[in-house]
């Protein structure tokens, strides 16, 4: 059928879904080796072009004669992720152009490229008639069988002054499944106060459930929580923060010195459990997020044993650029069998690029990078202590 613009229906859906299927299928490569820890792909993994054209256009030619996009995504950002049967999973925050999240599922034959979106989007069972956006879910394979999915659920503030309609509070939303298709939905955590970026610990701690935290003063600031909390809870299904400790401290001058906040569920390692975080500082031109590890005590992981300074990954080139500029974010790694890590990660708030490591790399650069001495006196004398170790070995190479 040909529109008053000309437009032949069927020819303009072909071009779309030929368009979206070379997307999909293009190869993905290494970028150079960057710095010997962990390497970037060069394509974006997930992006708002991905997203399904059928969720997207209405196809029926008599109600959408002139084939124009009927229900517009802005954004593909901050993933969840896990390994399920053999297939790389990540689900996704998908943002509409309407600045509603919702979640949806990607999948990967191997982890860097050809991720094609599940047939729709998941269904989360509504929590509150307040309940006005989710984001940003982290996936937690529990020994207790389940696989649990902790994401953000904000509304606006009951508090809010009248006429303020941008103050907003967030809670911690918790889902559990064991397919993916039906998803249950827990009460939300209660805690004193606004609660983002909460993760739950992969195994029992003393008995109990274990949760990462992240104390928040209101919607956006830290302000006295002092970084990221530890939190035990005795029964998931009436999950109530009582107490909470801080295990990953915030610091003047550092690149966590305004907030930060655990990134997915720790990695279970020979040497302790592998953390991956964001940390937030403020700057002329707004907030910058980058990325950072830390390792905890495989008998206790709430207790820091290694942290090396500064950051894993920051914003770099076109990553800089987004709907949220110079910020990058993770909620979802897969460890795999043979001990490679694919770190899924979204820059400035708009799409999702992945990175790769091993164990093995994460592990030496957490063990044997030096620690923030929080001074810039600190900073010369380690690498004065790095060029006269190295001086020997220059004179051996020359
Ligand atoms: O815009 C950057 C990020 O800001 C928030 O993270 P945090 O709570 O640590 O400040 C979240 O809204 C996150 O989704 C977003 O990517």
């Amino acid at each position: 059928m040909r529109n008053t613009t000309g437009i032949h229906f069927q020819q303009q859906w072909k071009i779309l879904i030929r368009e979206q299927e070379q997307l999909i299928t293009r190869a993905n490569e290494p970028r150079e080796t960057g710095n010997g820890i962990v390497r970037r792909y060069r394509n974006p993994v997930v992006t708002k072009q991905h997203i399904p054209v059928s969720w997207r256009y209405d196809l029926d030619p008599r109600t959408n004669p002139l084939c124009m996009e009927r229900i517009g995504i802005n954004s593909t950002l901050n993933a969840g992720a896990i390994k399920w049967k053999g297939r790389y999973l990540l689900m996704v925050r998908v943002e509409g152009i309407d600045r509603k999240s919702f979640f949806a599922i990607a999948e990967s034959p191997n982890g860097i490229d050809r991720f094609r979106f599940w047939p729709r989007p998941v269904v989360i069972p509504d929590g509150a008639p307040s309940e006005t956006n989710i984001y940003d879910i982290r996936l937690t394979a529990h020994e207790d069988g389940w696989i649990y999915g902790i994401f953000c659920s904000e509304q606006h503030h009951p508090d809010a002054a009248p006429g303020d309609l941008a103050l907003a509070m967030a809670s911690s939303g918790i889902v559990r499944t064991k397919d993916f298709q039906n998803w249950e939905r827990l009460p939300n955590i209660q805690a004193g106060g606004q609660q983002r970026n909460v993760v739950l610990h992969p195994e029992f701690v003393t008995g109990r459930y274990a949760f990462y935290t992240r104390p928040q003063d209101n919607f956006i600031l830290a302000g006295k929580g002092e970084g990221i909390g530890w939190a035990l809870i005795e029964d998931i299904c009436h999950p109530v923060i009582r107490s909470e400790k801080i295990i990953n401290c915030r610091q003047y001058h550092t690149i966590k010195e305004l907030k930060n906040g655990e990134g997915p569920p720790p990695i279970k390692t020979a040497e302790g459990w592998l953390h991956l975080a964001h940390g937030v500082r403020n700057c002329a031109a707004g907030l910058r997020y980058v990325l950072y590890i830390y390792l905890t005590a495989l008998e206790d992981p709430s207790r820091l044993i290694a942290e090396p300074a500064g950051y894993l990954l920051a914003p770099e080139n076109e990553e800089r650029i987004g709907d949220v500029s110079n910020v990058l974010f993770s909620n979802g790694w897969i460890p795999d069998e043979d001990g490679t890590v694919y770190i899924y990660y979204a820059s400035s708030d708009t799409r999702i690029h992945v990175a790769v490591a091993t164990i093995e790399q994460l592990l030496d650069h957490c063990l044997h990078t030096p620690g923030d001495g929080l001074r810039s006196a600190e900073s010369v004398r380690q690498i004065n202590e790095l060029i006269d170790k190295n001086n020997a070995f220059l004179e051996l190479y020359a």
